[in-house]
């Protein structure tokens, strides 16, 4: 049996995953009404092929519960946020759920870390805990880090098709835990260390944030002279040896915008075009304001109260609002004193998060003269008519009506 901790936007998919292919599986979270929730045999989030998924997991006899489970596997998927101060990993997450792990874990079992964590952070805060039970690791228990690489919006499929590694202290152990997750996972499953486990993981992500960032630079430079960036990335990207990603109003989530800080945090003076990176992207958001602001003048608009934001989200098709670009600009707006004006509307994002949040497209549309498409869900996608007749700044290179402004 597995006992897979932490149900949330990993965990719970991988419960299910492992569930459906047959694998005894109960999933914890401490969350007591998340875990209600699944027991009343609801999902907890939006993901495309999950809610069939969760029918077929439950049908298979998956369990969910708030309290930790005697067995001989874990699998441990907690939010690894980073310490804004410090710029390192926060763990505190992890190591409170291995410690909960330890407090009825049996000798024998084998403890998988997928939360992404910077290099090191087992070492440092997770083998201690095992062998202050008076366990000793490779002998009473197993330490290994798999690494989760699935894209939200894309999960299921991902899950069963992506390539994985399995970081751990000797061939066997990995092997077994590749073995485990091959009852699901059809991409290649590499088994290597530990801490270059850890590390590819961050790189992956930072990998993405960098590509991102030059993209985002590259609209800068060619709003500044006048030149179609899109234009210009489409015909680079027929190169066989370029792929630039696609400029947007900044990099949002739980990962990209995330994972890059454990390196600048960890390995400061070395990490400069990471950083760099970081804060090209964390800055899009500003600089769509300063557009907006820009569109306003030209088309001598004064209300702030006739603009509307498409979009809550970090991006399209989710429902995830963490570390999202559209609420770093409400922020920024308040800090400038003019916030709580502008109007914003996402049909992923039933809970009322900021003033004058809508909840229909045509009221919103209804109330506002300039849309700003900050996110390109496919509600909007098929809506661009709609648009007509508005002035609109497209941040996602998704509307093609005429007079449309871009980034
Ligand atoms: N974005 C752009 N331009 C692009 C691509 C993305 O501005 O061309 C923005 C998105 O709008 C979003 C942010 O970047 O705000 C991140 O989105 P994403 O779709 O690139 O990635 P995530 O954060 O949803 O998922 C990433 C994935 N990592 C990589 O592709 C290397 C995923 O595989 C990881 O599992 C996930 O992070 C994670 O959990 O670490």
């Amino acid at each position: 049996m597995i006992n897979v901790v932490g149900l949330g936007y990993i965990g719970l998919p991988t419960a299910l995953m492992f569930a459906a292919h047959g694998v005894e599986v109960v999933g914890t979270d401490y969350n007591k009404e998340l875990v209600d929730t699944l027991n009343e045999g609801k999902t907890t989030f939006e993901e495309d092929g999950l809610d069939e998924l969760f029918q077929e997991a439950v049908s298979k006899g998956i369990r969910f519960s708030h309290e930790y489970q005697s067995t001989d596997m874990y699998i441990v998927a907690v939010p690894t946020p980073y310490d804004k101060a410090s710029k390192k990993v926060d763990a505190s997450y992890v190591v409170k759920a291995v410690q909960n792990v330890m407090s009825v874990c049996p000798k024998g079992a084998t403890v998988v870390i997928e939360s992404t964590v910077s290099p090191g952070t087992i070492n440092k805060y997770v083998r201690p805990i095992i062998e202050s039970d008076g366990f000793t690791i490779g002998e009473d228990i197993n330490l290994v880090h798999a690494p989760e690489r699935i894209i939200p919006g894309n999960m299921v499929y991902e899950l069963k098709h992506n390539s994985r590694t399995i970081g751990a202290d000797s061939l066997e152990i990995g092997e077994k835990v590749k073995a485990l997750y091959s009852s699901f996972c059809q991409g290649e499953i590499v088994v290597t260390d530990i801490r270059t486990a850890e590390m590819t993981k961050v790189v992956e992500n930072t990998f993405r944030d960098i590509n991102i960032a030059f993209a985002n630079e590259l609209a800068k430079i060619c709003r500044s002279d006048n030149m179609d960036v899109y234009e210009i990335i489409r015909i680079a990207n027929k190169h066989p040896r370029v792929n630039i990603l696609t400029p947007g109003p900044g990099v949002g989530g739980h990962c990209i915008s995330v994972d890059p800080w454990f390196l600048v945090g960890d390995y400061p003076g070395l990490a400069n075009i990471i950083l760099a990176a970081r804060k090209i992207n964390d800055g899009m958001p500003d600089f769509v304001l300063e557009r907006i602001h820009n569109i306003m003048k030209e088309n001598n608009m004064t209300d702030v109260g006739r603009v509307g934001l498409y979009g809550l989200t970090y991006k399209e098709n989710v429902d995830d609002t963490r570390e999202s670009p559209t609420l770093q600009m409400l922020e920024s707006m308040e800090r400038h004193l003019c916030g709580g004006q502008i109007k914003v509307y996402d049909p992923y994002v039933k809970k009322d998060l900021v003033p004058n949040q809508y909840h229909d497209l045509d009221s919103f549309l209804a109330d506002v003269d300039f849309v700003v498409l900050l996110v390109g869900h496919d509600e909007i996608r098929e809506n661009m008519d709609k648009l007509k007749g508005k002035v609109v700044l497209d941040t996602r290179h998704i509307c093609f009506l005429d007079g449309t402004y871009r980034l």
